[in-house]
């Protein structure tokens, strides 16, 4: 008898283009998970309004999204791609799970204190940003996954998920399973190129990120440019090295070679030299990538594929809200 697979649940929110950060921390994970697990894997376009978005941007990048996934290799036939609003489901469970958490725990969350670091009239926060874990934990809870593969700045999150599963299933009786994170051991924290010490991220633009539909030419220009260390020695140095360390991930993470036999590789090398190969490997792979985009984008078949995923999704999700509306009584315990 075939074992029954465990569920893995993930997303990405549309907030701006994709980075080869989001590649290789979250979306090469997916397309690895997605023959042994039940995978779902959906556009968190709810949690993109949490800070202010332009609409045409945000239809915009929901469809670079979805193109990009079906690109790298997420094959609908395996995994349900679905967009997040589309089910509204997600939507209402937020709203049980802001009700069942604290204002202490959420204002304990990194990414909160990060992204609001940045807003100095402190009364214009916005509320969406404070509450978007609530809306996180529903977006797992309702599918009763087991793992959650994501970047390591999103581990947080999971564990508060788990904390709100294990207080809703103690006061109101077993309803949810408690999820585990999925952290990969190499590619969790791409750094930005101009900065190391900082992640590369979608919503700060800078010459330290290389977004995967960017021009080729742009790429090779930002990889050439990269802030390297101190020395000239070509090795896996992460505290001393970062500049180096990092360009040695994203060399190894697309060319699937361990680091130890890149820094054999290039032992001797100079960093103009080491630059120009990554900057190969990064361009040789984004071109593909970059050209299925356009012949998916061409072809007509987004919409279906999204219909098709948020119709799955939502069976799923709406058993699992009745439920819970029977538990906290806004239905009849039947
Ligand atoms: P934003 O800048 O809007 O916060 P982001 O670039 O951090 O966005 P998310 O939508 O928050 O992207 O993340 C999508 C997934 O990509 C998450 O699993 C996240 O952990 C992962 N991820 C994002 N940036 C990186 C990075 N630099 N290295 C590895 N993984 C990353
Ligand atoms: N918060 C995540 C995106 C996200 C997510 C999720 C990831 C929203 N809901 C559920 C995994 C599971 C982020 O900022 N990367």
């Amino acid at each position: 008898m075939e074992e029954t697979k465990k569920r893995m649940i993930s997303g990405i929110k549309p907030t701006g283009h994709l980075t080869l950060g989001n590649y290789i921390g979250a979306i090469k994970q997916f397309i690895k998970y997605q023959d042994d697990y039940e995978l779902l894997v959906f556009i968190a376009d709810l949690h993109a309004l949490t800070l202010p978005i332009d609409p045409k941007e945000l239809r915009q990048n929901t469809k670079d999204l979805i193109s990009v996934y079906l690109a790298c290799g997420l094959d609908p036939e395996k995994v349900v791609l679905f967009k997040q609003s589309d089910v509204h489901e997600h939507a209402e469970l937020g709203y049980i799970m802001a009700c069942n958490s604290n204002m202490g725990e959420l204002s304990r969350m990194t990414q909160y204190k990060d992204k609001t670091q940045k807003i100095s009239n402190k009364e214009s926060i916005p509320t969406g940003i404070f509450i978007y874990p609530a809306l996180m934990a529903a977006d797992i809870l309702l599918y009763d996954a087991d793992y959650v593969p994501v970047g390591i700045d999103q581990k947080q999150h999971v564990e508060l998920t788990r904390d709100l599963a294990i207080r809703f299933n103690s006061h109101y009786s077993d309803t949810f399973k408690v999820p585990e994170p999925v952290i990969n051991k190499q590619g969790a924290k791409i750094a930005s190129l101009s900065a190391p010490e900082k992640k590369m991220s979608k919503s700060e633009s800078d010459k330290g990120t290389i977004y995967l539909l960017e021009d080729l030419n742009v790429i090779r220009k930002k990889i050439m440019s990269a802030v390297t260390d101190l020395g000239h020695e070509i090795i896996y140095d992460p505290e001393n090295k970062p500049g180096v360390s990092n360009l040695l991930v994203i060399k190894s993470s697309l060319s699937g070679i361990a680091i130890s036999d890149l820094e054999k590789k290039y032992e001797g090398m100079g960093y103009g030299e080491f630059k120009r190969d990554v900057a190969d490997t990064v361009c040789e792979h984004l071109k593909g990538l970059q050209d299925k985009v356009r012949e998916i984008q061409s072809s007509g078949a987004i919409d279906k594929i999204l219909a098709d995923g948020a119709a799955k999704a939502s069976y799923l999700a709406s058993k699992k809200l009745n439920k819970v509306y029977r538990k906290v009584g806004l239905r009849a315990n039947k």
